[in-house]
């Protein structure tokens, strides 16, 4: 390895291992990576999985697709026979952000479990060129930039396909790019990301987000989520997601001529999975399609009908897409007759108004365009599945018991493990074999030494170490000063009100009064956030500037800030994730019950030894039912009694603050002369306003019991073998959330792929 370093870094740059920079070697080893992919055999079968996504957040590829292919330790070795780190030269990979949260980062861990079990699947999506946008942290305000992440030399790798996509009033050609993805120790897969060649990154100034919406031959594939406040922007999303589903159905119909299948038989030799609604308008387009090749509307329907499933990822009433019927018109016309007649059939059939494609406003419900015309629905954890046949999706479930299935989401323990915490994983290869690279479950064995205090003693030094090295990193990219020997209380996510991060807010200021008072916490606390908030979303940017307010305060208190820190990472993105995840303690999971679906990051959190305080909700509920109640820390109103208040309308936050002093103390604070001295008064009250009046995800509901949980949470730490067993059961009982597993489950139940 060390010599075909050596041999690409002369050819290209005339360098060697000794005098070259670090974007040089990261250049090297793309090249050689590269290579190594195009060997890789592609996984086939009878049949192939198309998994069509708006996101894909696939995060930096260098050492993924190193440990995949097996070739990370050898890399390592040969750059380290020169003094050089394979983990700083990873830092130079620009970090793509395709993705938004959750929803996104699951599609990427299923590439990677789709190539590494061997099945034919590859994704669908769109090539953005500046991404979701970049977070700057500004006079403790979000600012969005552009995020450019495509470089000269990238995993990109242009294809000699194009397809016509049309419009209402012109035609676009797309350019296909081709990202690999190999399987960990197996076959190959690929990222299929269209583009157009006439896109004008020079529209988008450097230091904002904002561009002409009009001029789709210019902005098409520039933003994942572009605003859409208003109506250019509602349309702008339709364009984006036609060309998204039209370029798949092209080239998804193309390889089957290729192959020479009978497109009669489509759903014998293809199976579509729809990534939420983003693409649901997939259904339609291959209607149109096979109808452009001789089926009958019906015909083309029926194919159809046998060939889609539908994963829903939320039960928010406002993230559920529904396109008014006359902005389709203006984008996408000759969808229209096959969206009507796909409605007609409903309405002939059902007497129902919930069940409507189109309701009475004009308004195309592209979920249930997916359930009546997919073959399955499926929600990603126990609880949301039940809840979405029981409430959310109940008519619907009344009428197609069949297709609603559940499949817990998972993650790819290549990343969120073997990569992301190398020492944690040697460790535990060294007490219970290297089978748990290929086998999650083998995980259980550690079980075995729950009670061993040098095995306990080790797990709390390795956690340690990474928290060291976060704070080596704040250092360097943010001048923080953390505290290694300090609690990590981590919250990270999207930003959002049902995620409840202005609840974790509100137990800052406890603290910190309640450290004004005297009492000191016997163990130091850092508390770290992490979130981009959506640039439209005004009450999610207000929780940050509380947040980034609170961090302002504490750190000029020369009486708390030894105690007690208060830290927002900037940009929080994958990279960021895999750093801060192996150092964290507490996983801060608090979203209102019955809100979240699923969640992720408490299974990656969970991998890495860290314990839940958590609400039952999503995949929170298996996490709790796995390690049991001695290792995680669960409160708050049940999904039961948070359904029924939505209800009887029930809630009224104002009643709880009249009747509660200490709460009232807390929300008060918001706009108390300590903040309003820092921050921004109109954001502050507004926050406060909205607390005070509607909190919609009923934070003071919940308020009280959190941060008696929390308190039990901070001494049990304290209890240090007591703790380091809880670490030891997390990790062990982790194994269910492989995507492994996940993936085997759908292609069982859904895909049948052989
Ligand atoms: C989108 C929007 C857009 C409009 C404003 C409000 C809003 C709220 C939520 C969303 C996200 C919808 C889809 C999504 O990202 N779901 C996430 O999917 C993850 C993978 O299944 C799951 O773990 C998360 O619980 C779920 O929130």
């Amino acid at each position: 390895m060390e010599e075909r370093i050596q041999a690409v870094l002369r050819e290209r740059f005339g360098r060697d291992l000794d005098n070259c920079t670090k974007s040089e070697i990261f250049e090297a080893l793309m090249v050689i990576t590269k290579q190594e992919m195009a060997k890789c055999p592609r996984n086939t079968g009878k049949k192939k999985l198309y998994y069509i996504s708006a996101e894909f957040l696939i995060g930096k590829l260098l050492s993924n697709n190193l440990i995949n292919l097996g070739l990370y330790d050898e890399v390592e070795k040969a750059l380290e026979a020169h003094g050089r780190e394979l983990t700083e030269i990873e830092e130079m990979e620009m970090e793509p952000s395709l993705g938004n949260g959750g929803l996104g980062r699951l599609a990427a861990c299923f590439l990677d479990s789709i190539a590494t079990l061997g099945l034919p699947g590859d994704g669908i999506g769109l090539n953005y060129h500046f991404g979701l946008f970049r977070q700057l942290l500004v006079n403790n305000k979000q600012k969005e930039v552009k995020n450019p992440w495509i470089t000269g030399e990238s995993w990109l790798v242009r294809q000699p396909v194009s397809f016509a996509v049309p419009f209402k009033n012109f035609t676009m050609h797309s350019t296909l790019y081709d990202i690999d993805v190999p399987g960990y120790e197996s076959g190959c897969n690929r990222l299929h990301l269209f583009d157009v060649d006439s896109i004008d990154e020079n529209i988008v100034p450097s230091d904002s987000i904002n561009f002409d919406k009009y001029q789709i031959q210019k902005n098409l594939t520039l933003f994942l989520y572009p605003d859409d406040s208003d109506r250019a922007g509602q349309l702008l999303r339709i364009y984006q997601q036609y060309f998204m589903v039209s370029n798949g159905a092209q080239l998804i119909l193309m390889e089957c001529e290729q192959k020479g299948y009978d497109l009669h038989r489509l759903y014998d030799h293809v199976v579509i999975q729809i990534n939420d609604t983003h693409p649901s308008m997939v259904i339609p387009e291959l209607i149109r399609l096979l109808q452009a090749k001789g089926f009958t509307m019906q015909e083309a329907i029926d194919v159809v009908s046998k060939t889609c499933a539908y994963t829903n990822h939320t039960i928010l009433a406002e993230a559920l897409e529904k396109w008014p019927l006359d902005y389709l018109e203006e984008v996408v016309p000759h969808l229209l007759p096959i969206i009507h007649e796909l409605d007609a059939q409903v309405k002939r059939k059902y007497d129902d108004e919930k069940v409507y494609i189109i309701d009475k406003d004009k308004r195309v419900h592209m979920a249930h365009m997916d359930i009546h015309y997919g073959f399955s629905v499926n929600g990603v954890a126990a609880l949301h599945t039940e809840i979405l046949k029981n409430s959310e999706l109940k008519p619907f479930y009344d009428i197609y018991p069949e297709k609603f299935n559940n499949k817990t989401n998972g993650i790819t323990f290549r990343r969120w493990l073997l990569h992301c915490n190398h020492e944690l994983a040697d460790y535990i290869e060294s007490l219970i074999g290297p089978a748990f690279k290929k086998d999650a479950n083998e995980l259980e064995k550690l079980l075995e030494y729950q009670n061993d205090a040098k095995v306990l003693a080790k797990l709390e030094e390795i956690k340690h170490h990474r928290k060291e090295e976060v704070k080596q990193y704040l250092y360097e990219t943010q001048n923080i000063h953390v505290d290694a020997d300090s609690i990590f209380d981590v919250q990270v996510k999207r930003l959002h009100e049902y995620k409840r991060q202005q609840m974790n807010a509100l137990y800052a200021i406890y603290k910190y009064l309640d450290i004004k008072s005297g009492n000191k916490p016997k163990t130091p606390i850092t508390m770290i956030f992490g979130a981009k908030a959506a640039p439209a979303y005004t009450i999610a940017k207000d929780i940050i500037h509380l947040i980034l307010c609170l961090e302002e305060l504490i750190e000029n208190d020369p009486e708390v800030r030894p105690y007690f820190h208060i830290i927002m990472l900037e940009n929080y993105n994958v990279s960021k994730a895999a750093k801060i995840i192996p150092a964290a303690d507490i996983s801060e999971q608090i979203s209102l019950a019955s809100k979240e679906a699923s969640g992720t990051g408490n299974m990656k959190f969970m991998l890495n030894g860290a314990v839940t305080l958590g609400t039952e909700d999503g995949a929170n509920v298996e996490i709790r039912d796995l390690v049991g109640d001695d290792n995680i820390y669960i409160f708050g109103k049940r999904p039961q009694d948070v359904i029924d208040l939505y209800a009887e309308g029930a809630y009224c936050s104002k009643d709880i603050y009249d009747e509660d002093e200490e709460i009232a103390k807390l929300v008060d604070f918001i706009v108390s002369d300590e903040l309003l001295a820092i921050g921004d008064k109109a954001c502050l009250e507004r926050l406060y306003n909205e607390i005070l009046n509607k909190d919609w995800f009923m934070t003071l509901l919940d308020v009280k019991e959190y941060i008696a949980t929390k308190e039990k949470v901070y001494k049990d730490y304290d209890n240090r073998k007591k703790w380091n067993k809880m670490c030891l059961v997390n990790i062990a009982k982790a194994g269910f959330f492989s995507s492994d597993r996940t993936i085997e489950q759908y292609n069982e139940d859904i895909w049948h792929l052989s």
